[in-house]
């Protein structure tokens, strides 16, 4: 019996994040942002908390250090290999490239009232290569990276003058490449705002204290609506799709005892779908009523927010997946995952940071997620941050992520015929990135191994990876059995 025929073919992609790619960090006028000011800190216990919640010494600290110190300033050098690296994605034959925009190479302040002109060139030439190589273009408005300069001078997204600044540089994007882009993302994981104020909203902490959490709110309702703003100025610009992002965190519950599902239920509703129940239903879940007052949240939302938010909703929902999550109402042991620490999961194995590697919770995120919303689905991040070796003779022999790779790819399909429509499937960090969570060169997600460390030594030359050659062979593999 046919119920419905899933016609969507699936696109195959990879992405980079300005902030954590790029590097460039003060070439053609760019502007200091949040990532610049994050140094590397050897990984203990606590080293992500100490260097994504940053407080104004740790900022004024990082003003005149040692460049190197600050793996974001580097990145993979993206800036100085754009021709190289589009062809490199271009000979691997994904489909869609996941790029972002740096918000302060194009505003190098943030609220000046016209573009910085080279870095409208430097992007051209970005553009350019994509639309050569033929390949689709979703693009992260805003991927964590805010100029410095709006956080010092405006408070951050606590600000709702940020909103207007927001849609200023939008329509500069819109305006300029509208006509090369497919998919549009105001803002990456807009729930990491929640975990990780300075990331996501750019709220310094303050030294011994906890942050305000209706500053958090209202910072995270500004981006909220600027993501409807953005949404409603494009689309009488441009013909691409309009999309939101989460980052999932799959809860299980630890055990049958019904505290422990009713914590899963909380846990997944205030951490994951809360956002994107915003933006893609149009208004706030009635559970957050109960959870801003049991925690004294008060913040401003106006009759005209709540209009432009039921008024421009997501077309696509698009979430990032790295590991599964469990909830228990007692302590148990703990692990961390992306933006998280969560229980351990006595049936999983981990990597070297603790995230554990759970291919059918991709399939359960799938489910939930179209269920949920009932629009097609893009994953928008999924991938495995490992310690790559560079042999002496210039390989990289990645199978622990060509087995990753492999079980992940046959939960998509498996979540295909349970009826989910997914438009694609973006691999994180497709060339060796630093990482968001720990500033680390050597946490490697990359198909294309980039010769660099944590402190900025090497050749930054690329080199293809076993897995590449593999990701390579199964893209065609699939673009054969489309036909
Ligand atoms: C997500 C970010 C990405 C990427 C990913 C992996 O939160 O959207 O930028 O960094 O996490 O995390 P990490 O880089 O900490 O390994």
């Amino acid at each position: 019996m046919q119920l419905y025929e899933n016609k969507t073919k699936l696109l195959w992609g990879g992405a980079t994040a300005s902030s954590q790619y790029e590097g460039g960090w003060n070439e053609g006028g760019k502007g200091l942002d949040t990532q610049d000011v994050r140094p590397y800190i050897k990984r203990t216990s606590n080293a992500t908390t100490a260097t994504r919640l940053l407080t104004q010494e740790v900022i004024e600290a990082a003003k005149n250090a040692d460049p190197n110190a600050y793996p974001f300033r580097n990145g993979s050098k993206g800036y100085y290999h754009t021709k190289e690296d589009i062809a490199l994605l271009k000979e691997l034959g994904i489909d869609i490239y996941r790029f972002s925009i740096s918000w302060a190479r194009l505003y190098p302040k943030g609220d000046e009232a016209q573009p910085n002109a080279s870095g409208l060139a430097y992007y051209d030439r970005v553009f350019e290569e994509v639309r050569k190589n033929n390949m689709k273009v979703f693009l992260t408005m805003n991927h964590y990276a805010l100029p410095l300069y709006l956080v010092e001078h405006y408070g951050g997204w606590t600000n709702r003058k940020l909103i207007d600044f927001y849609l200023r540089f939008s329509r500069t994007v819109f305006e300029r490449w509208g006509d090369c882009i497919d998919y549009y993302l105001p803002f990456n994981e807009i729930n990491a705002g929640y975990f990780s104020p300075f990331n996501g909203v750019g709220l310094v902490k303050k030294e011994g204290e906890d942050y305000d959490q209706s500053l958090v709110f209202q910072s995270l309702h500004h981006q909220f609506v600027a993501s409807a703003k953005t949404i409603e100025l494009g689309r009488k610009l441009v013909k691409g799709k309009f999309g939101c992002m989460v980052a999932c965190f799959c809860y299980y519950p630890y055990s049958c005892k019904p505290e422990d599902t009713l914590k899963q239920v909380i846990d997944e509703n205030t951490n994951t779908w809360f956002c994107s129940d915003v933006l893609t239903r149009g208004y706030y879940p009635s559970y957050m009523q109960r959870f801003f007052e049991e925690r004294d949240i008060v913040f401003e939302i106006t009759e005209e927010d709540k209009k432009l938010l039921r008024e421009n909703t997501a077309d696509f929902v698009s979430f990032s997946y790295y590991q599964s999550s469990v909830a228990s109402v007692e302590e148990k042991e703990k692990t961390a995952g992306n933006l998280v620490v969560t229980t351990k999961n006595p049936y999983l194995e981990a990597t070297e940071w603790g995230w554990q590697i759970d291919p059918v919770g991709l399939r359960v995120t799938l489910n939930r997620i179209y269920d949920r919303y009932q629009k097609p689905v893009f994953i928008s991040e999924n991938g495995l941050g490992y310690r790559d070796v560079l042999q002496a003779d210039r390989t990289v022999h990645d199978t622990y992520r060509i087995d990753y790779l492999k079980k992940h790819f046959e939960q998509i399909k498996e979540a295909q015929k349970d009826g989910v429509d997914i438009l694609g499937y973006i691999m994180w960090g497709i060339i060796d990135i630093v990482s968001a969570g720990s500033c680390e060169m050597e946490k490697r997600y990359g198909v294309v191994y980039v010769d660099a460390d944590n402190q900025g030594c090497g050749t930054y030359e690329r080199i293809k990876k076993d897995s590449f050659y593999w990701y390579q062979q199964f893209i065609r593999g699939e673009r054969e059995n489309a036909q």
